[in-house]
């Protein structure tokens, strides 16, 4: 056992907009639970430790901010940009409680928040001079190139970092790596929870990845391949937080929660009720629409799933349509079958795409009435575009801005996608879909 201290980061966010909604570095903390199981001393400096601003239900809510500078290729956005998360002066006081690490570990998530990897980085090199930094995670794997010249690491790895942050760690002779150890999805061991300083529900993954190729999304990007866990091991995972952490409430983060459930959710749900474990569950991410038969809506009810949200987004881009998860009339079948069930239409959130490459409202004005008919709650999610998916050479050309050049440029909030930004047509759809959400 080396007992070596490695000092792990999960960055701020710089946006216009953020929500706190049962967001947790869930990755990160898988690669923290592995590195402690190998001996190491883990710590974890999360900058959106902030719970003092959360006041939503079940531990969700607003993280402080504070106003900066708009970075100049936004100056034309007329929105406050900030920081989101702890200061960086409480930042700096983490760093200085820190044992003086032997490698610096950095997560990433959305590809235009790399302004606040790079001054984690910035502020974590002053702390912490010569210590090599490696950085991974989502815009790590999204945009490598640009993370090679902006982030200020001195390594980036792209993909699922089970194996290549050991390999990494080998290299700088930290670790003797041992191929014969390559783990499996049911022996990783669990994310390291006790590091979050405030959790309110626990972060949870059954499996990873996706089996459908939506030509937004860039599941198949970050997890090549579509992984299940057995349902035993994740009943046993629960168990385990049960008797740890005494927490409420699970967020499920699958892709793809649903696929196959007659073998996969629902032996899990068995599982948790067989052992009289009962928690409230969420699906911050969306659930497929398609999958949802009669028999799964009644074991989401009994299991008492509270905050269900169907991806849907389900508009044409020209004569493509831009997901593969419903044909017509799963919509109306699944939301049927969860009110019969007994979801009420507050519980059941519809994401519907929002400035999608030449989206016509018109069409996404008869979605958000048809979710609202059916008795569901329409959630305008607003399209990022991601490089690498399908969608990407249609969304860089009918952007306004320069996306492959600037990441920044993929940021939601500004509609890239759109000929221009305008508060009145996003007021009016989101007036329309009755409410706005993060
Ligand atoms: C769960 C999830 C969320 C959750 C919370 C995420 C969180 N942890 O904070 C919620 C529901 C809040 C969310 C919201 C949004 N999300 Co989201 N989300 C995801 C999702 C499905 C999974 C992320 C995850 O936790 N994966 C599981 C862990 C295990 O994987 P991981 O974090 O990638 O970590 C692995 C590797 O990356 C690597 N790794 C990680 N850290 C490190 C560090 C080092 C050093 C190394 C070497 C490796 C490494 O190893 C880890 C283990 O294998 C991804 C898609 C996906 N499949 O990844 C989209 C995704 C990240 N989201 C996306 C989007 C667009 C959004 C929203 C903007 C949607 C919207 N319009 O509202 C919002 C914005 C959030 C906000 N607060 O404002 C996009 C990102 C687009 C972009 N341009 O970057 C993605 C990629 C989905 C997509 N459309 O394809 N999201
Ligand atoms: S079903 Fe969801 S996770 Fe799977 S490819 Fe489509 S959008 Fe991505």
């Amino acid at each position: 056992m080396s007992h070596e201290p490695l000092l792990l980061i999960n960055p701020w966010i710089y946006d216009f907009a953020a929500y706190d909604f049962f967001a947790r570095p869930l990755g990160l903390l898988y690669l923290a639970g592995l590195l402690e199981a190998r001996g190491f001393a883990v710590h974890l400096v999360d900058c959106l430790d902030a719970p003092q601003a959360r006041a939503g239900r079940f531990g969700t809510g607003r993280y402080p901010k504070e106003i900066l500078p708009t970075p100049s290729p936004l100056k034309d956005i007329p929105r406050r940009y900030g920081r989101y998360g702890i200061s960086e002066e409480e930042f700096q006081a983490r760093l200085s409680r820190t044992p003086y690490p032997r490698a610096i570990l950095v997560t990433s998530l959305m590809t235009y928040w790399y302004p606040g990897v790079t001054a984690a980085i910035r502020l974590a090199r002053e702390r912490f001079p010569r210590v090599p930094v490696i950085l991974g995670g989502i815009y790590a794997t999204l945009c490598p190139d640009h993370a090679r010249r902006h982030s200020g690491a001195d390594l980036v790895l792209s993909g699922p970092g089970e194996d290549a942050v050991p390999a990494a760690l080998a290299s700088l002779g930290l670790v003797s790596e041992d191929p014969d150890e390559k783990l499996d999805l049911n022996s990783f061991p669990y994310p390291a929870l006790h590091l979050l300083n405030h959790l309110t529900f626990i972060p949870l993954l059954t499996s990873r990845g996706c089996p459908l190729t939506c030509s937004y999304c860039a599941s198949r990007l970050l997890q090549p391949r579509h992984r299940r866990r057995t349902p035993s091991a994740v009943a046993a995972e629960l168990a385990y937080w049960q008797g740890r952490l005494s927490l409420p409430d699970v967020a499920f983060y699958d892709d793809a929660l649903l696929a196959r459930a007659e073998d996969h959710l629902l032996p899990i749900l068995e599982e948790l009720a067989r052992r009289g474990l009962n928690f409230r569950c969420h699906t911050p991410n969306g659930l497929h629409a398609r999958f949802i038969t009669r028999d799964v809506a009644r074991w989401l009810k009994r299991a008492d799933f509270r905050t269900l949200r169907l991806g849907v987004e389900t508009t044409a881009v020209g004569e493509t349509r831009v997901d593969e998860k419903l044909a017509q009339g799963e919509l109306e079948a699944a939301v049927a079958y969860l009110r019969e069930a007994g979801f009420r239409r507050e519980e059941m959130g519809v994401y519907l795409l929002l400035g999608l490459p030449c989206q016509d409202d018109g069409e996404l004005i008869q979605s958000i009435r048809r979710v609202k008919e059916l008795g569901a709650t329409p959630v305008l999610a607003q399209y990022s575009p991601i490089p690498g998916t399908d969608l990407w050479p249609q969304a860089a050309a009918c952007s306004r801005y320069d996306l492959a050049f600037e990441p920044l440029y993929h940021n939601s909030s500004i509609f890239p996608c759109w000929l221009e930004f305008s508060w009145e047509r996003l007021t009016r759809l989101k007036r329309l879909a009755g409410g706005e959400e993060g």
